[in-house]
């Protein structure tokens, strides 16, 4: 790598300077404004637990730029107080103060209860003579670092250094592979258990710095110092905060979380007709095969090769009649052919992304001299987003983004730096947008996709993204590998992702590049049933890994766990929900539930899908038993039903077809009682199992429900009912569900609660104030 590429060296040398002593302070329209020797800072209060500072050391601090990113705030920040000491100003809301240090500038934040969150010691903000920008941080002696978007690695990132670059990697994602596809510079630090979040709002290349004991940094090659502090106090309120900047995901439809299959690629209308029988044939649940690059013509975007697929719609048709639907991949690049269509409009229209002199940039990808749409101007993002009318048309509701990063085969693996993109009115170059090109593609595709479903909700995934991404994509964590590390590998980093915002990801089950192998395909399609995005996907070169291709043995286990994930659909649908509520993830790591718990701090190994159901999976060939470590109170073995104190680490049985699975005491957790083959197949009968509580404690979960293809939701139309659970006696159990919101009537067939527990025999089982047997019909 060019020296000069490089961010993140040390601050050491004579090109940094130190932003220097406060000159002036005023307050000018709730924006409070710090001249200082080495330029102006501003600090505005977001809400009354989220501040923001802009430093720009070459000009005007600029409160608009990039603004389309951010999602309006929504109340304001309640009275602000301004204290002017000597050596200091407060700034305060009613839940964050903001401390001042004045010669030379220095930032600490606390919240109300008088707990530092955020401090500068000896250095604070600083710029180089190149233009780059750095903010040094104290780290305390017990902070704990979350978040940072698609990271490979373990969970918590304390003690490591990476960049911000999205990049396309095909080579295996080791520890060190820092730049990967999505860029996320948000973070959140856990302290004994309360956490605050940081949001590094820049789009230039950047970098975190976690290896120092007493300081960490982030820094970016260019651009403003422009960061959001928010305040927790919990992981949860943080995420909350987060997400009310960055925005939060829509429900997904429906569909979207049941099983997907992929290859790269099923090349034609027989194979995948072919495909979808097996399914069928072999009972194994199915509601997305994935189209790749294979399906166009010579790889032209909104084409299909009339060869391979002379009859798109009849195929498409075909297999929605039996509840699949068809995802085809949609990448950036449009081949520079005359003779095509989208390419000449673009051309005409100025859509492609273009040097300051006009000309046009090209790059080789599939389609060999590709133009690139600027996808940071309103007008090409609209373009595009029709575009796909070609593909709602056909009766298509997903679109998969590839390549977005962008790639480009060439030595620098993108667009030209000095391309300078049109960005809604304030032009800027590669250099500063790059990290946003892949979150524009796929908000144009969001939109696009919007328009042409008229009503129904689209499914969008991607490979690269921003902060933010999740208000228009899912995200998969690209090209890995058919390795178990790869396998261990996805755990952490969907944990991160669901920590940035993100909940709607999962990796490629079987991992896409080397040969899968029977036990590797069973852990891992295991593992995906409880991940939010479960998809099957490998490349041409590799072994195939359907779920039949290694014989019955694995198509069993594949079997079970494809039908489980369909028979927790209810459940997996709730989460969303929370999450789209709250910006609570669907996976969650332990310390999420157990905040005060140290133990889960670092695990990486083990999530919570939601609040109440642990899983563990194995990940290393030939294991048949693992630690699982259960944090304090009592816990149920799914799969024999013993009861387990936590609080301490345990070995479990995991033959192939187990992948340990722990239900808390208190959970609720609503499931569909029989096999389905697609998830818009109607549940005959939903089933509410309750696992009861301690003596003397109680808890609920919110159950919810809507149409899973529609925006009625957002207008009311849906279902949600409380579930309470309380054991006030020991030989006792009180369940209360009530409804709370009836503008969509849910079509389940019927109704079922199971109380489970080795006391379950014993138990009085009052439910809605009558006393039932602990299986209920109703
Ligand atoms: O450079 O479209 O990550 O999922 O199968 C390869 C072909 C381009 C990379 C994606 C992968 C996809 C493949 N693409």
């Amino acid at each position: 790598m060019h020296p000069d590429q490089y961010v993140g060296g040390g601050t050491g040398g004579g090109s940094w300077r130190d932003i220097g002593g406060l000159k002036r302070f005023f307050e000018e329209s709730s924006v409070y404004r710090l001249e200082c020797e080495g330029g102006t800072v501003l600090i505005s209060f977001r809400t009354d637990r989220i501040v923001r500072v802009v430093w720009n050391p070459s000009g005007e601090p600029d409160l608009g730029l990039n603004a389309s990113l951010l999602e309006p705030a929504q109340e304001g920040p309640g009275r602000i107080l301004a204290e002017v000491k000597e050596r200091e100003i407060w700034l305060s809301s009613s839940q964050l103060k903001v401390v001042i240090r004045k010669a030379p500038l220095r930032l600490i934040f606390f919240d109300a209860s008088g707990r530092e969150l955020v401090s500068e010691g000896e250095r604070g903000m600083m710029a180089s003579g190149k233009g780059e920008v750095l903010c040094v941080k104290k780290t305390g002696e017990a902070d704990r670092f979350y978040g940072f978007g698609e990271k490979s690695g373990f969970l918590d990132k304390r003690g490591e250094r990476f960049g911000m670059w999205n990049t396309d990697v095909y080579a295996p994602h080791n520890p060190d592979t820092d730049e990967l596809y999505v860029s996320i510079p948000f973070y959140l630090t856990l302290r004994e258990g309360t956490a605050h979040g940081l949001f590094f709002f820049n789009t230039f290349r950047s970098a975190f710095d976690l290896r120092g004991e007493e300081e960490h940094s982030f820094r970016a090659a260019g651009g403003q110092l422009d960061y959001f502090v928010m305040a927790g106090p919990t992981a949860k309120d943080v995420l909350a905060q987060y997400t009310s900047l960055t925005g939060r995901a829509p429900i997904p439809p429906r569909w979207a979380l049941g099983y997907h299959q992929s290859r790269y690629s099923y090349e034609t209308e027989a194979e995948v007709r072919e495909l979808a029988a097996t399914f069928k044939e072999k009972g194994i649940p199915l509601d997305v095969v994935h189209l790749d690059i294979h399906y166009m013509y010579g790889y032209r975007v909104f084409t299909f090769d009339q060869g391979r697929f002379p009859d798109p719609r009849g195929l498409i048709e075909e297999l929605r009649e039996q509840g699949i639907r068809v995802v085809p991949i949609v990448d950036p690049g449009v081949k520079a052919d005359p003779e095509y269509q989208v390419f000449r409009e673009g051309v005409r229209e100025g859509m492609f992304c273009g040097y300051l002199d006009g000309q046009l940039f090209y790059g080789q990808v599939w389609p060999e001299r590709s133009a690139f749409p600027d996808f940071t101007d309103g007008k090409v993002r609209e373009w595009w987003g029709d575009l796909h009318s070609f593909y709602t048309e056909l009766g298509i509701e997903g679109i998969w983004n590839d390549m977005n990063e962008p790639s480009v085969f060439n030595e620098s693996k993108t667009m030209d730096l000095d391309v300078v993109h049109a960005n809604d009115g304030r032009p800027a170059t590669h250099r500063e947008l790059h990290n946003v090109y892949g979150y524009h593609m796929s908000a144009a595709t969001y939109s696009g996709m919007k328009r042409g479903l008229e009503g129904r909700r689209p499914f969008v995934l991607t490979r690269a993204g921003y902060a933010g991404i999740q208000k228009h994509a899912a995200v998969w964590t690209g090209d890995n590998r058919s390795f178990w590390e790869h396998l261990e590998m996805s755990v952490p980093m969907c944990l991160n992702l669901g920590l940035s915002g993100v909940p709607l990801c999962g990796a490629d089950v079987g991992g896409f590049s080397n040969d899968s192998n029977p036990e590797l395909l069973a852990r891992w399609t295991q593992l995906g049933a409880f991940l939010p995005f479960f998809r099957n996907h490998s490349e041409m070169k590799a072994i195939r890994q359907e779920p039949w291709v290694f014989g019955e043995g694995t198509e069993e286990v594949a079997r079970k766990y494809i039908r489980l994930r369909y028979r927790w659909l209810p459940y997996l649908y709730s989460l969303f929900k929370e999450a789209n509520d709250s910006g609570v993830p669907v996976v969650r790591p332990l310390f999420l539930e157990f905040p005060k718990d140290a133990e889960t701090y670092a695990i990486s190994d083990q999530f919570l899908l939601g609040p109440s159901v642990l899983v563990a999976p194995v990940a290393r060939p030939h294991a048949r038993r693992r630690m699982v470590y259960l944090p304090a109170g009592g816990w149920v073995n799914y799969w024999t039903e013993e009861r387990v104190e936590g609080g301490r680490h345990v070995v479990v049985d995991a033959p192939l077809d187990t992948i340990p699975l722990f239900v808390r005491e208190g959970a609720v957790l609503p499931l569909a009682a029989a096999d389905r083959l697609s998830a818009s197949e109607r549940v005959e009968e939903l089933e509410l199992h309750v696992y009861p509580p301690a003596i003397g404690e109680s808890s609920e979960f919110t159950l919810y429900e809507d149409d899973g293809t529609t925006f009625g939701y957002e207008a009311g139309a849906c279902y949600s009912e409380r579930v309470s659970v309380r054991r006030s006696a020991p030989g006792q159990l009180e369940i209360a569900s009530r409804v709370e919101r009836d503008g969509y009537s849910p079509d389940w067939g019927g109704r079922k609660l199971v109380v489970h527990g080795e006391a379950a025999e014993r138990l009085d089982v009052i439910f809605n104030g009558k006393k039932v047997a602990n299986c209920y019909s109703y």
